[in-house]
């Protein structure tokens, strides 16, 4: 992987860039869609390539490991044969989802024993399976295993939590060294930053992982239920450490105003089930606040979805078409809130990346900030 740098925003410490992986190029900043197991919810592989068009998707070792499971990804010739999908794709770890998902977890030193969410059968992850499952499940870049910490969290907790993800890290990167790539094609390891929403721990959990001096890092912990100008704090730290020429993600993030402010602060990659999940239940995300389509005031609104034209569904459909096909229940409503939502996300970022470019990002992130306003 090759990371340049092509742009600093003179008045915040926002970036532009380009990573080039075996799969293809990923310009910064970028939004990553979630595809949890091996499906973006709603929208098919052709739509997702040619209307939304990311450079990068992410999946899930959790869910992917327990279903369909190794065999069937190992069989298929890995996750990107398997689901049709040629570009980039970044795996979590479980490091988050044992943790969010699974009932009766157990984390000790050794690893982590959790019920599965769909058949109750019990399993066990360790960094170093985790690695070993990331290889056979062959994304471009694969997330060290972690412990996420709930919000709030004592400061003893987080504490030792912290070394116990850092010991973590040292084993997963002593198994990646001893396991080959399966699929012919690099996969870049990203450390995780933990550290609750404490500064000195963030600081020397920033340190810690900058010091291992993997291919990219990624700040982990939030977006868990704490302030937002507490993650911004936490961000703001944790970037002042990790190294400039590395690209940096900040996981599980986040509103399109939370996306806004951390790039300002100097991030460059993200992923969130919000456009997807939120677009399911009728929120439209717009450039001018969200919108719940299934509300009354749509039902005789034939104006299109959104006069930006993100992708075509914002042009093709009005706003009573799509409210009805909520109220009906109908399949085609959630796929084209989705392909609404995520043509917005891509927009806005890769809108992000233009201004940066152009040297004026600061004053443009102002604007959209204040223009979204505070509702999410
Ligand atoms: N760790 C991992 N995945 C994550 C997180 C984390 O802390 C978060 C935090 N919001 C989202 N996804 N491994």
């Amino acid at each position: 992987m090759t990371f340049e740098l092509l742009a600093n925003d003179p008045n915040s410490k926002a970036r532009a860039g380009i990573m080039q992986l075996d799969h293809g190029p990923i310009e910064t900043p970028i939004f990553m869609p979630v595809g949890t197991v091996a499906s973006v919810k709603g929208v098919h592989q052709r739509e997702l390539k040619e209307e939304i068009n990311p450079d990068i998707i992410l999946g899930n070792t959790y869910h992917l490991y327990l279903r369909p499971q190794l065999e069937v990804l190992e069989q298929a010739g890995g996750l990107h044969k398997f689901m049709n999908w040629d570009r980039n794709i970044l795996t979590d770890s479980g490091g988050y989802q044992v943790y969010s998902l699974s009932a009766n977890r157990k984390i000790k030193e050794e690893g982590v024993k959790f019920k599965s969410h769909i058949d109750g059968s019990y399993h066990f992850f360790t960094p170093e399976n985790v690695m070993e499952i990331q290889r056979t499940i062959g994304a471009d870049i694969i997330m060290a295993f972690d412990e996420c910490t709930p919000y709030p969290c004592d400061i003893r907790y987080a504490t030792r939590s912290m070394h116990m993800t850092h010991r973590w890290l040292e084993r997963c990167i002593a198994h990646l060294e001893k396991t080959p790539y399966k699929y012919g094609y690099e996969q870049v390891f990203f450390p995780i930053v933990q550290g609750s929403t404490y500064k000195d721990l963030r600081r020397q959990s920033a340190e810690y992982i900058a010091n291992t001096n993997q291919q990219g890092n990624a700040i982990g912990g939030l977006s868990v239920g704490e302030p937002a100008e507490e993650m911004y704090a936490m961000t703001e730290v944790v970037t002042e450490i990790l190294p400039a020429d590395k690209p940096r993600y900040l996981m599980g993030v986040g509103t399109p105003i939370n996306i806004l402010e951390n790039i300002a602060l100097g991030i460059d990659m993200f992923d969130c089930v919000m456009p997807t999940r939120n677009a399911r239940n009728g929120m439209l995300f717009t450039a001018h606040g969200t919108i719940n389509i299934k509300n009354k005031k749509w039902e005789f609104d034939f104006s299109p979805l959104d006069e930006n034209g993100y992708t075509f569904v914002d042009t093709e459909y009005s706003k009573a078409y799509l409210r009805h096909l909520f109220a009906a229940n109908e399949y085609l409503g959630k796929q084209i809130a989705t392909i609404h939502n995520l043509g917005f996300y891509l927009w806005l970022v890769r809108e992000a990346r233009k201004h940066i470019l152009a040297g004026d990002f600061r004053e443009w992130k102002d604007k959209m900030v204040r223009q979204m306003g505070n509702r999410l």
